[in-house]
This record gives C-alpha cells, structure tokens and sequence, in this order.
C-alpha cells in the first residue's frame, strides 16, 4: 500500500481541491501529463450534505450522506470519463476517502445527489446506514482527550460528526464497497481522512478487502492501491503515527511544519543538511509529504505558522527544497483564493462551482490560484523526475542560510535565505554545458529566458543569487541543457 503507482518518470502528486472532474480531466491532458505530473487528489467524490447556512463551506465535503458518486465536482458519469483521461495521459487519481463519520446534525438535510438522512435516528437510507452502525453512546471528542485516551479519539465524534464503528461486518461491507467501485474505475489509490479517529485493526481489515489496481487502466497485474493515512502526529498524543506505519504510509504534518519555519528565516537552512528522518520524520518509504494542506493552509487542523500561495516567495522556496530533496513521496496544494477561511471554492449563485479560466502565461483565473501552473514549482516537478532515484551528494552550506546541493549527476539547487547575496563556484556534478536556471526562466530555442549557468569541465559553475532575487533559488538539470 506504499507505491503510488505512478507511469513511468513521474514522482509528484497534486491536490486540485474542490475542481470539478471535466476540468480535471481536461488539466490531465492540457497539462498534468505534458508537464510530467505523477498524480491527483481529488475532493471527496461521494455524496455530502449540502450546507446553504454557511453558504456552501468547502468543509460540507467531508460530510457525507451516501457513497454514491454525485457532488458539486460532478457525477459518475463525469468521474469515469477523469479517471479514465487521466490514466491515458499517465496520470494517476488519488480518492479523498471519508469513511471514519458521516454528517453532523443540521437543520438541513438534503445531499448533493438529493438524498435525505434522519440525523436523530442515524438513519442514511442512501447508504444505508442506520443506529446500529455508529459508535454508542454518543459522546463527542474533547481537546484533551488527545492527550490521554485513544479509545475516546476512536470512538467518539469528531466534531460531532456522527461516528461509524468500522467493527462491524455492515459498515466494512458498505466501505469496501464503496472503494473497490472506484478501484474498478481505475483510480490508483486513497488518503483515509481522519485515519486517527479509525481503529489500525478495522483499517487493515478493510484495505486487506480492497481489490488490485485495474490493469485495463495500464497498472501491473497485483498491483496494490497507494494508501495514504491522515494521521496528524506532531508528538505528545496517545495516538501515534507508528500505529499506522504498519498499515500503509501517513501524512507527516512535521514536514511542512519544519519547512515553513526554516524558509520563513525561523531556523538557518544549513541544518537541513540532514533532512529526513534524523529531524524525527517518518522513514522515508512511509511518508507523504507537502507544505500545506487544505486544512492547515486556512488554520484547521494542525499547526500555525503554514506557508501558503499567501506568502509566495518563501513558500516557493519551500516547494522548491520538498521537491529538490529525495525524501518521502510530495503532494502539491492546488488552492483557491480566500480570505474567510471557512469559503466555499468559487460558485454561481445556484451554488454551482466555476471552473478556473486559463491565462495566456498558464497561470489560472476566476478565483483559483493553481500553484501548480506556477513555473517555479511546475518546473520543480520536472526537476524530480529528472533526478529520479538518485541520492544527495555535494552538499554545500555557508554556515548560514546559504545552501546547494547536486542529484547524482542530474540536478543541481542552490538556496539563499541570508540577507546577503550568494556569489559562489559551487560543484553542480553536471556535465559540461551551459544549463538554464528553471527557476528564474525557461529553455526558449537555444537560450533560457532567465539566468544561464555555465558549467565546465570540472563540474564547477559560477552561482549566483542575490538577496533580493524575485526569488531565492537556482536550479539546473540535464533536461534542460540549452
Ligand atoms: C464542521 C464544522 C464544525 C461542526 C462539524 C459537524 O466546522 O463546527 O461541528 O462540521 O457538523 C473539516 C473541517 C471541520 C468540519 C468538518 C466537517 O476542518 O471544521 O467541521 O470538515 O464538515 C482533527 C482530526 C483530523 C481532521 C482535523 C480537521 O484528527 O482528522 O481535525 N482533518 C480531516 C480533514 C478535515 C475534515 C475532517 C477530517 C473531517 O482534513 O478537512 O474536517 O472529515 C489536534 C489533533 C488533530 C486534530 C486537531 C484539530 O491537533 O492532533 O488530530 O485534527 O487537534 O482538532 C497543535 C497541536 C496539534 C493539534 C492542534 C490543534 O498544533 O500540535 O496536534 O494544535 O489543537
């Protein structure tokens, strides 16, 4: 449960929060499988409540009402046809699975696919689920009760959201349904939303009954789904991270914690030197990584302090050193703009969501932010998969914040976050050539439009990155020789 799965030369996912799946399907084609992306989380797929008295939240998604496969982001019909246009393009789907709860009490009750629920009764006729099928009695998680008691975290309501007792054989069956539909439509994996609040032994019986990856969708035969477990563990919990290492991989929130602060100046860069699990993150195998999410980038969830498309350069920085360095396996945020932290994606007044407008620079419109068109960090996408396996060598610091560091023989990244510029011969372990940086520019013809780094034949080139660059890293690779 532990490989994405990804086609050939491809190592990076990205979360396109709250898109509808004709776009996506369409972004698969015009340019998630051209750029060399490896993978999509999608929004939940399944029925949710819809919640007009917060005027359509993004959070009404992880309320479900059914598991059938109608949401503001489209039908079956619609995600079919996704899974099936991005497969063809290399690209993988990746389902935001909600199976720990089902909705909370509202006075509305109507579900994006029409269907009703009785929230007094635990009655989910579309499911169905009824009272037997819940946790009982009813008691509802506290904030201490992370500190002291795992049965209470796992038996209890998440933020009242009514609590589905995995211990049974009607809820397994309804859930293992549920996922091997979408497996059977050729999606290559799941994140288990709150995983921590799931009994590991109910999870491992519930992925054990998950079927192979569908070979008519290109995976190998026996192929099992990427499983990723939303576990948030930053220490000092009664439920820990290594319960579920076991199971599948898990979303290391240190990662993007200790990232933030660094690139935000908190801590100097050339203590990254040993980045990985020595920083007491997760080995490498069982992580899944990235900066922010879509909970900590609007404060849910865990951790202050996140770096967001808010606060792009050093945020880019950040992507930049995730996607340079071969630890863990990295997720990309794809936002949409905001500034109440509890908004809804952008919608007509009928609620329906509109899709992101292409400019003619890539970037996105109509209130999306699409941080992966942004060249800094698409271009850092290639730049993982042209350095591929390979391990860190020729690592270089100032004793400050300057740092750089080679890929084998592939991929070269310097770094400057002093407040003085970096002005170095460094050993970029490329061949001989002139290379355009993919950070301040693109290979155009024969010449880059941003800086071009001339290396000779000892390896060795002139670097050079000012302290008030637009941006505050260098990068070459051998994909982009000019
Ligand atoms: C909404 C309303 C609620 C209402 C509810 C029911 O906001 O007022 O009661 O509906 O009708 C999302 C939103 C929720 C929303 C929910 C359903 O975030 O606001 O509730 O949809 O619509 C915990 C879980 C973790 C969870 C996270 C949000 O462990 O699994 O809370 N994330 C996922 C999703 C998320 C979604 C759900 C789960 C539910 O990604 O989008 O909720 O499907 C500690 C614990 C964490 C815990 C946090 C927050 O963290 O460790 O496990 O996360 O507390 O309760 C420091 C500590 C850190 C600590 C943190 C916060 O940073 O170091 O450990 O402080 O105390």
């Amino acid at each position: 449960y532990k490989n994405p799965h990804y086609a050939p030369g491809r190592s990076t996912m990205v979360h396109l929060f709250e898109w509808k799946w004709d776009d996506i399907a369409a972004e698969c084609e015009r340019w998630l499988g051209p750029r060399g992306f490896g993978g999509i989380q999608i929004s939940p797929p399944n029925e949710n409540l819809i919640i007009w008295q917060h005027n359509r939240p993004w959070w009404e998604r992880y309320q479900p009402m059914s598991y059938q496969l109608s949401t503001r982001s489209g039908n079956a019909q619609q995600f079919a046809n996704m899974v099936r246009r991005c497969n063809n393009v290399g690209v993988r789907i990746y389902v935001d699975a909600i199976i720990n709860h089902m909705t909370g009490t509202w006075n509305e009750n109507v579900g994006t696919g029409g269907n009703t629920a009785n929230f007094g009764q635990f009655s989910y006729p579309a499911v169905p689920y009824g009272r037997n099928d819940f946790n009982w009695p009813e008691c509802y998680i506290q904030p201490h009760d992370y500190g002291c008691c795992p049965e209470r975290v796992r038996n209890c309501q998440l933020s009242g959201l009514k609590d589905l007792n995995q211990g049974t054989e009607h809820v397994r069956r309804m859930i293992v349904d549920f996922m091997n539909g979408l497996i059977d439509m050729g999606v290559a994996g799941f994140r288990i939303d709150a995983a921590k609040h799931m009994w590991p032994g109910d999870l491992r019986v519930i992925y054990d009954r998950l079927h192979n990856l569908n070979t008519a969708h290109g995976f190998p035969s026996g192929a099992r789904p990427y499983i990723y477990q939303e576990v948030i563990d930053l220490g000092g919990e009664a439920v820990s991270r290594d319960e579920y290492t076991p199971l599948a991989a898990v979303t290391e929130f240190k990662f993007g914690m200790e990232l933030s602060r660094a690139f935000l100046g908190g801590n100097q860069l050339r203590w990254l030197a040993n980045w990985g699990p020595q920083w007491n993150l997760l080995a490498s195998a069982d992580s899944l990584v990235f900066i922010d999410n879509h909970d900590n980038q609007r404060g849910h969830g865990a951790g202050g302090n996140i770096l967001t498309y808010k606060q792009a350069r050093p945020y880019k920085a950040a992507i930049a050193f995730m996607l340079a360095h071969p630890y863990g396996e990295p997720q990309l945020m794809s936002s949409f703009g905001f500034q109440n932290t509890e908004a809804g994606p952008p919608m007509d007044n009928r609620g329906d969501l509109i899709s992101p407008s292409i400019n003619s620079d890539n970037t996105c419109g109509n209130g999306w932010i699409c941080e992966h068109r942004w060249r800094q960090i698409y271009q850092m996408v290639a730049f993982r998969n042209v350095a591929g396996s390979t391990t860190i060598n020729d690592w270089w610091d100032n004793g400050s914040s300057q740092i750089a560091f080679c890929r084998g023989g592939q991929a070269f990244i310097a770094f400057n976050n002093d407040s003085w510029d970096l002005n170095q011969t460094l050993q970029t372990c490329l061949p001989a050539g002139r290379y355009c940086d993919v950070i301040s520019g693109f290979k155009s013809g024969n010449s880059c439009t941003g800086k071009t780094v001339t290396v000779g034949n000892d390896g060795r080139a002139h670097i050079s990155v000012g302290a008030n660059d637009y941006d505050m890293m260098l990068a070459i690779h051998r994909g982009d020789q000019s």
